[in-house]
């Protein structure tokens, strides 16, 4: 099995309220079903989520406005995950969306809904949203964190975030050319982030492939621009960042 996160920045432009990506998140789902193995996807939240979120303060204290863009951050993940479920049927993949709120209860978890549906061959469809954190505070639980929780649950032979960057880079590729892409990360790689969303940006998603890796998974990042990439993992030509246990730290 494979997991695959696919980003906020491939599937919307994280620029413009609510931009979906159409056709790039389409192929990147053509390509995903020609790969010979089962698979999850858990989407981010983009521009339907991240530019909401940030104007009413989530994740944060509970208070009539924030609660009202709880609603509004939810209904707009929805959207984003209602298209993306259309796509997946239009190649004939049966799937159900799982919003975090139905996963996580009192600082409680409970997975076991996916492997039900996962085990009927429908698959679960889960995005990161928002979710009541306690009585006093609204919380916002990432795509990566769900990736992460997944992992641990159905133990995938690969982990493969897509983004719209070729992989990590020691600096923002996007602010300066002379970025230069790490194809592995190891503790002697020190890069620097840009934190430009309110759950952590790529050094949080760092840190959760990180983790992952430590379960003895290799995870990947890599450009959803380039969805022929996915074919070329573990292969000489392949473009992109491995986070794995035996890279250190
Ligand atoms: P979302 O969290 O909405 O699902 P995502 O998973 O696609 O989005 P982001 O958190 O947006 O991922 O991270 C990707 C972005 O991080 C890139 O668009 C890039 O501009 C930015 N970035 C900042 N620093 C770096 C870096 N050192 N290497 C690679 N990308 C970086
Ligand atoms: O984009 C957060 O999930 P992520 C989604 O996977 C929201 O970090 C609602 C901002």
């Amino acid at each position: 099995m494979i997991i695959v996160k696919l980003g906020g920045s491939i599937i919307t432009d994280k620029n413009k309220y609510k931009t979906f990506r159409l056709n790039e998140t389409e192929n990147i789902i053509k390509q995903l079903i020609n790969i010979n193995d089962d698979f999850i996807i858990v989407h981010g939240g983009g521009s339907f989520g991240h530019i909401m979120a940030k104007k009413y303060k989530l994740p944060g204290k509970l208070s009539e406005k924030s609660l009202n863009g709880y609603t509004i951050v939810h209904n707009d993940m929805l959207e984003l995950s209602i298209k993306i479920s259309n796509l997946l049927l239009k190649y004939n993949i049966n799937n159900i969306g799982i919003p975090v709120s139905s996963i996580i209860y009192n600082n409680k978890k409970n997975y076991n809904i996916f492997k039900k549906y996962f085990s009927m061959n429908i698959m679960p469809l889960s995005y990161g949203d928002v979710y009541l954190k306690n009585q006093n505070c609204l919380g916002i639980y990432s795509g990566d964190n769900i990736v992460y929780d997944l992992s641990r649950i159905f133990k995938p032979e690969k982990v493969i975030f897509i983004s719209d960057v070729d992989g990590i880079y020691d600096k923002n590729p996007k602010k300066y050319s002379n970025a230069k892409l790490l194809k592995i990360v190891n503790k002697n790689n020190n890069f620097k982030s840009d934190n430009n969303d309110v759950t952590g940006g790529i050094m949080g998603k760092y840190k959760i492939m990180k983790k992952i890796s430590k379960l003895g998974i290799k995870t990947y990042l890599i450009n959803g621009f380039y969805p022929q990439r996915l074919n070329l993992i573990d292969n000489n030509e392949f473009i992109g960042t491995v986070v794995w246990s035996n890279a250190g730290d």
